[in-house]
């Protein structure tokens, strides 16, 4: 039983999902959480953490060449983050869609950043941009362990196909 729920978590995209101090400040958690979870993904770990200034660095590696680095790391570890691992078919790409373009000026209206932030700077939260990203940025801010393998009640409901 346990060796079927690992094989179904290996073959499950999985991607990271974090809301930004800005958002946890803001009493956005259960309005962000609920947009994924009501769609049909399946939270399989969960926590809040004040992420390290060097932490912060590692998660933003990519971007450490960028005029706002500095900055941007000094805000991801000046309070908690919500981080979070979500999982279903399509979760990288759709998860990006739901939080809509990386300047909230240019999100559309019904994504997260369009309906709840205004500036770049500001945009409340984080979602990995493709599978390598969500496999590093998973294993990043999760042990092994923290991440939770069951079947969701809703999965045939959700998953059905004709
Ligand atoms: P993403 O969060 O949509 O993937 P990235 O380009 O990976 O966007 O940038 C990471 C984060 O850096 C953004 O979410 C935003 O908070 C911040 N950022 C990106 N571009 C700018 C900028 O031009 N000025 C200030 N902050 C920026
Ligand atoms: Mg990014």
């Amino acid at each position: 039983m346990l060796q079927d729920q690992e094989a179904h978590a290996a073959e499950m995209e999985r991607t990271f999902i974090a809301i930004k101090p800005d958002g946890v400040q803001r009493g956005l958690i259960s309005e962000i959480v609920s947009r994924f979870e009501r769609k049909g993904f399946k939270l399989v770990a969960i926590k809040i953490v004040i992420p390290s200034k060097d932490f912060a660095e590692r998660h933003y590696h990519d971007l450490k060449e960028r005029p706002f680095f500095n900055g941007l790391c000094d805000f991801l570890s000046s309070g908690p983050v919500l981080a979070m691992v979500w999982e279903g078919e399509g979760v990288i790409k759709y998860g990006r869609k739901l939080i809509g373009a990386t300047d909230p000026q240019k999100s559309e209206p019904g994504t997260i950043r369009g309906d709840l932030a205004v500036v770049v700077g500001r945009n409340i939260i984080h979602g990995s941009d493709g599978p390598e990203t969500a496999k590093d940025e998973i294993n990043l801010w999760f042990k092994p362990e923290e991440l939770v393998n069951y079947t969701s009640n809703a999965e045939n409901i959700f998953h059905f196909q004709m």
